[in-house]
């Protein structure tokens, strides 16, 4: 979600000045080689077609067919972007963009609609099989997020994440993807923003499944995702990870903004908001806290390369994004900084997202897109926005435009 409602990093009493937060010191503003540069999306999101080829209904079809209330203007991910049916298309706009990986999501119950292993459904598995190999056929790796929010609805009639057992359906899920795409996908994310999905189990109208028990069904679904993804990591490291491959884990990040926190007491009664014992005082966009976030995973993990898998601006609609262009810029330069300047290894970063779409509750109406989406005509046209163009130049040469980086010191 956006940065109002994801935690980034918390620095405890901190007062920074924000002015002239842009590039002032002196350094390379080139990439390393083999720097890998991609732009996400996740199937929720993009996909539509939510009910067609055997699909089954997911908690968030569930939750914005029965609440449209909930969501800006009544949006839904029914059509979105249309990518199932659109997804050539896509790749070429990743192709223009000259990007390296295409981080996508599985949609769980695409495949397996309801949840487990009785029902393979394989229209799914072929959408996902013709879109990595039309990824690979135009040089573009695939980065496979396993779970991007949309729990099979079948698994919510037994209690969702809260439930341990799902933990069990997570393995099974996981090996099937291990077996029908593990020969093509170098790139493995188990959950995305866990801290964010978790809260569908603590208040009402905010995600999905909107259930309110805050304080307990989210620790217990968190308690039960951390459970999935270590068995799913074990599941992949002693039976795939051999004949698949001989990649290395990563750490995967995804940051919008810098939050300012005090010490002190917020939210309700239970809740991990009070947990934290933490007041939040403000949230900027703050490339050095980025910087600093990233020196801090490094010394805190060490030995682990680190790929940012989420960076991105949302702004109102129109194609001269340019202060989207100047998120991005000085983000990069964060990064480049803590990667030539302080030597985290950090290896990868991809942009969010590729194209405008469903921003969950948010609609239609917040924009993340590199590419702009015409949610008003049907045939849903995308338009590069001018941030594309800049994008572009940085993924394919791998440097930073210094000119433009100057321009807002
Ligand atoms: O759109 C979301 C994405 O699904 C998860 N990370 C944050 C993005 C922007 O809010």
């Amino acid at each position: 979600m956006d940065p109002g409602h994801v935690p980034t990093v918390m620095i405890l009493a901190v007062v920074l000045s924000l002015v002239g937060t842009a590039v002032t010191q002196q350094h390379a503003a080139s990439f390393p080689e083999d720097f890998i540069f991609g732009a996400a999306t996740a199937s929720y999101q993009v996909e539509g077609a939510w009910n067609e080829d055997g699909k089954g209904e997911n908690i968030w079809d569930r939750m914005l067919h029965e609440h449209p209330e909930y969501s800006s203007n009544g949006d839904n991910g029914d059509v979105a972007c249309d990518s199932y049916h659109k997804y050539q298309e896509d790749v070429q706009m990743l192709k223009a963009l000259g990007v390296d990986v295409y981080r996508f999501s599985i949609s769980w119950a695409r495949i397996l609609p309801t949840g487990d292993l009785d029902v393979i459904n394989q229209p799914g598995i072929d959408y996902y099989n013709n879109l990595i190999n039309e990824l690979l056929a135009n040089g573009i790796q695939p980065m496979v997020t396993m779970y991007h929010w949309d729990l099979p609805q079948a698994l919510q009639y037994i209690g969702g994440w809260p439930n341990p057992i799902l933990a069990d359906y997570f393995v099974e899920y996981a090996r099937l993807l291990f077996d029908e795409f593990g020969d093509r996908v170098r790139w493995w994310i188990t959950f995305n923003e866990p801290a964010s999905f978790v809260g569908g189990y603590s208040s009402v109208g905010v995600a999905a499944p909107s259930q309110n028990a805050s304080g307990i069904g989210d620790y217990l679904a968190a308690h039960t995702v951390l459970r999935a993804h270590a068995r799913a990591y074990r599941l992949y490291d002693e039976q795939y990870r051999a004949a698949q491959n001989g990649t290395s884990d990563f750490f995967g990040i995804n940051h919008y903004a810098t939050k300012f926190v005090i010490s002190g007491e917020e939210g309700i009664s239970p809740s991990m908001t009070r947990d934290t014992g933490t007041v939040l005082v403000d949230t900027q966009n703050y490339p050095t806290g980025f910087r600093n976030l990233l020196n801090w995973i490094a010394a805190e993990y060490p030995g682990y390369q680190v790929v940012v898998t989420e960076n991105g601006l949302r702004t109102g609609a129109g194609i001269n994004d340019t202060d989207r262009i100047e998120y991005y810029v000085s983000y990069l330069d964060a990064v480049l900084q803590a990667v030539n300047t302080d030597g985290v290894p950090v290896i990868g970063y991809v942009a969010w997202s590729l194209m405008d779409n469903l921003e969950w509750t948010g609609g239609f109406s917040v924009k993340f897109g590199l590419y702009e989406v015409d949610f008003d005509d049907p045939d849903l046209p995308r338009t590069p926005k001018a941030s594309a163009g800049v994008m572009g130049d940085i993924f394919r040469t791998k440097q930073l435009p210094t000119d433009f980086l100057q321009s807002f010191v």
